[in-house]
């Protein structure tokens, strides 16, 4: 038959792009229309994102679609979740949205658990893992400091359902990206009236809730005069990008893990139910919301950011592509510094390659000595660090994890995809990269009725593209790599 095409956005913390998929004879087929940057925007002692500039961006691909003659027949936008924006009466955005990583949040949730809810009440409700930047803590935090802009809000949307709001003029707020919030109860699927009054809000703030595939609306007449295309339906598809990733990992069977890797590394399982109980409390994991009912069992993990933050820091290296760059690192020694990719010190600092300096001296470890050496540091010691939560994961799963899928740019590491292997002892299948891309398609394909349910999906990513398997070996050297890296971690930090 002929092909349906499903214009894609997907925005990330460092870059976005728009994508063409289409669904032809059970294989899917993409194509990158745009790709650009995204970057946190420090202004007035604070980090924002610029929405307009990343709603131009999507105007851009239509447009580019359009000029093309590619039929879309729908359009579908993930971001990363937490991050939201403020909208007036009057419907006009109000001002650009902070980003998570402004440490205005610092030190936030525990002033929260004093003063308004305790930290176990939070995750009974919400099973949702602690992090300084959930939108409940940026809402509470912006009241407590007086943000007019919250005060002026008569609408809180995050960001995929800012950008649809931009294209439609609807509302919505989306289940998966909604459940990153730490507002959102899994069991009443819906947003905690508890949690809201806590931050000074209301329920009708928010959009009706929203399930993944969804017809939200169809582009505005100005967006349409500006594109050149006709009024084209705007699906909520997964909007939380770990979401729309996890929906496009090609497992045959449930009896899978995942690590979507990018600038985090999200490791995880797919479960019918939330966990919600002392051990995944203990752990720090989370229940975020999935597609068809399902929950994200997972936790984060820093992921190719201290790699990605490091690597804009030496001028020798600007000409190197990722592979020869990571071929340099496996010429250096094996586990000669380790860190804890997780500590806050690599959160957000000034340096990158100091903050990981100041973790060696702290811990009484050899500095690394040259990129090659720091990225030999940071792969290690991410390998191991996945190591330490897959092994959590196993207490939690009620069946056999038989292979982790890693899915995302990151996956395309071979070196980090072996060492991963090697470090948890398991199986890996690496691919599909545009993970977040492809799920974002399949669920508007889901949506248009061209797959029925998201095993289908799998079936025809697992067809579509070509996996690669690492086994493990070297499981000595990780073991003893895994005793020292335990020790070192665990060690106090002296200040
Ligand atoms: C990944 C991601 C993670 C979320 C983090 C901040 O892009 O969406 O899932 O924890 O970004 O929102």
């Amino acid at each position: 038959g002929t092909s349906k095409y499903f214009f894609a956005v997907d925005l990330g913390a460092t870059s976005g792009r728009t994508i063409i998929g289409s669904l032809s004879q059970g294989k899917l087929v993409l194509e990158e229309l745009t790709r650009f940057d995204n970057q946190l925007i420090e202004a007035n002692g604070h980090y924002y994102w610029d929405i307009l500039a990343l709603y131009w961006e999507v105007v851009k691909g239509l447009r580019l679609a359009h000029a093309r003659h590619l039929p879309i027949q729908s359009i579908g936008i993930d971001t990363w979740g937490c991050d939201f924006v403020f909208v007036t009466p009057d419907g006009q955005i109000l001002g650009n949205p902070m980003a998570y990583r402004d440490p205005h949040t610092m030190g936030t949730m525990d002033t929260y658990y004093n003063k308004v809810l305790p930290k176990q009440v939070v995750y009974d409700k919400t099973g949702i893992q602690f992090m300084n930047f959930n939108s409940l803590f940026q809402l509470y935090q912006m009241r407590c400091d007086g943000n007019l802009a919250l005060q002026g809000a008569n609408k809180v949307l995050f960001i995929p359902d800012a950008l649809s709001y931009l294209l439609t003029g609807k509302a919505v707020c989306e289940y998966t990206v909604a459940s990153t919030s730490q507002l959102l109860n899994p069991t009443s699927k819906d947003l905690d009236t508890d949690l809201l009054a806590s931050v000074g809000l209301r329920r009708d703030q928010f959009g009706p809730m929203t399930s993944p595939a969804t017809r939200i609306g169809e582009l505005t007449p100005d967006v349409q005069k500006l594109t050149g295309l006709g009024p084209v339906p705007v699906i909520a598809v997964a909007g939380h990008d770990t979401a729309s990733a996890v929906a496009a990992v090609p497992a045959k069977d449930h009896r899978f893990a995942y690590l979507s890797s990018g600038t985090w590394s999200l490791m995880g399982i797919e479960t019918p139910n939330a966990i919600i109980n002392a051990n995944s409390f203990a752990k720090n994991f989370t229940n975020e919301g999935g597609i068809e009912g399902t929950t994200r069992f997972l936790k984060n993990i820093c992921g190719m950011w201290i790699y990605e933050r490091c690597r804009k820091e030496w001028p020798e290296v600007q000409g190197l592509s990722h592979s020869e760059l990571q071929c340099e690192a496996m010429q250096q020694e094996a586990f000669r510094s380790l860190i804890n990719p997780d500590d806050a010190l690599f959160a957000n600092p000034t340096s990158m390659v100091d903050a990981i300096r100041t973790y060696c001296l702290r811990t009484h470890q050899p500095v690394p000595e040259g990129h090659a050496a720091y990225c030999r540091c940071i792969f290690d010691s991410l390998a191991l660090r996945y190591r330490q939560v897959f092994t959590w994961l196993k207490e939690f799963a009620n069946f056999d994890i038989d292979v982790l899928h890693i899915i995302g740019g990151g996956s395309k590491n071979e070196y980090l995809d072996q060492f991963t292997a090697n470090s948890c002892g398991v199986t890996v299948l690496a691919g599909p990269q545009e993970g977040t891309a492809i799920g974002n398609v399949m669920l508007q394909a889901k949506s248009s009725g061209d797959v029925a349910d998201v095993w289908e999906m799998r079936r025809i990513i697992a067809q579509s593209i070509e996996l690669k398997r690492f086994d493990p070996h070297d499981r000595e050297a990780w073991d003893a790599a895994y005793e020292r890296y335990l020790r070192i971690t665990n060690t106090p930090m002296t200040h």
